[in-house]
């Protein structure tokens, strides 16, 4: 463990010549609906912070990739619940960052709902890691890695307009498919088969879980000055805290 231990112990010189290497990153968890405007928030909160190393790790990269059977019946699939994610390689990519190496997140390929084999995103040691996702209070000891959890609180009616604009834009969906999803045309389509109750039976209530809970995503701009506000304070305790221990193993050491 990271305590002082009671045996004789001289912190080593690099110790002090690079603290950097025993900070840990600020990690934040930001939840919320599906087209809620959690990555606009993210952005804003990127943006803002500039002046400091920043990764954004979107939930959505942990998704498993579809076996051939299961993306031949792939309106059956549900991929708003959380066993469509892969959490365990999530929390030890997560675990391995906050250690200060660098890691491999996984690239996932909406269109055909497959893991890009060969490609992986490499992230290196930053200041602060940004974990976004509609799931990400899910697991606990996920959310027990996160030092500020932020929901994303938008209304259902304007999260689902949204989002059968962004499916037709980004995703590569047709409307007619979209529109399948959201429940227009095919009466039980995913939208409702899947989308909504998962919000309901998971997403709503890993809302409690949050410190903080944003009204209108991305459009709040006061709420998201003032998280960025709280960062920047809590990023200088955070290195003082990082600082302490090695005071601390002085203290033990002249103990001795
Ligand atoms: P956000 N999703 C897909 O549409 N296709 C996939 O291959 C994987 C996920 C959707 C998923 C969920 N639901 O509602 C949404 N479906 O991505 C979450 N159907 O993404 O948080 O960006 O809205």
């Amino acid at each position: 463990s990271g305590k002082p231990s009671s045996s004789p112990r001289t912190p080593s010189p690099s110790s002090f010549l690079s603290p950097d290497k025993n900070k840990q990153p600020f990690v934040i968890g930001v939840c919320g609906g599906t087209a809620s405007g959690k990555t606009t928030v993210c952005d804003m909160i990127i943006q803002q912070l500039h002046d400091h190393r920043v990764v954004l790790v979107n939930q959505e990269s942990f998704y498993r990739g579809l076996t051939a059977e299961e993306a031949e019946h792939v309106h059956d699939y549900n991929f708003d619940h959380p066993d469509a994610f892969d959490t365990e390689q999530l929390l030890e990519c997560v675990l391995k960052f906050k250690s200060g190496q660098s890691v491999q997140v996984p690239i996932y390929d909406f269109k055909n709902h497959r893991r890009c084999s060969e490609t992986f995103r490499q992230l290196n040691a930053s200041d602060v890691i940004i974990l976004e996702g509609i799931l990400i209070f899910h697991d606990q000891r996920v959310r027990n890695l996160m030092n500020m959890k932020i929901f994303v609180d938008t209304d259902a009616d304007v999260r689902l307009i949204r989002r059968i604009r962004r499916d037709n834009l980004e995703r590569g969906r047709d409307v007619n498919s979209v529109l399948d999803q959201a429940g227009y045309f095919v009466p039980l389509g995913l939208y409702t088969k899947f989308v909504k109750p998962a919000f309901d039976d998971f997403i709503l209530p890993s809302k409690k879980y949050a410190d903080v809970i944003i009204p209108r995503g991305g459009d709040n701009h006061v709420a998201v000055d003032l998280i960025v506000q709280h960062i920047r304070t809590k990023l200088g305790q955070h290195d003082l805290c990082k600082i302490y221990p090695n005071v601390y193993l002085i203290q033990s050491t002249f103990q001795i």
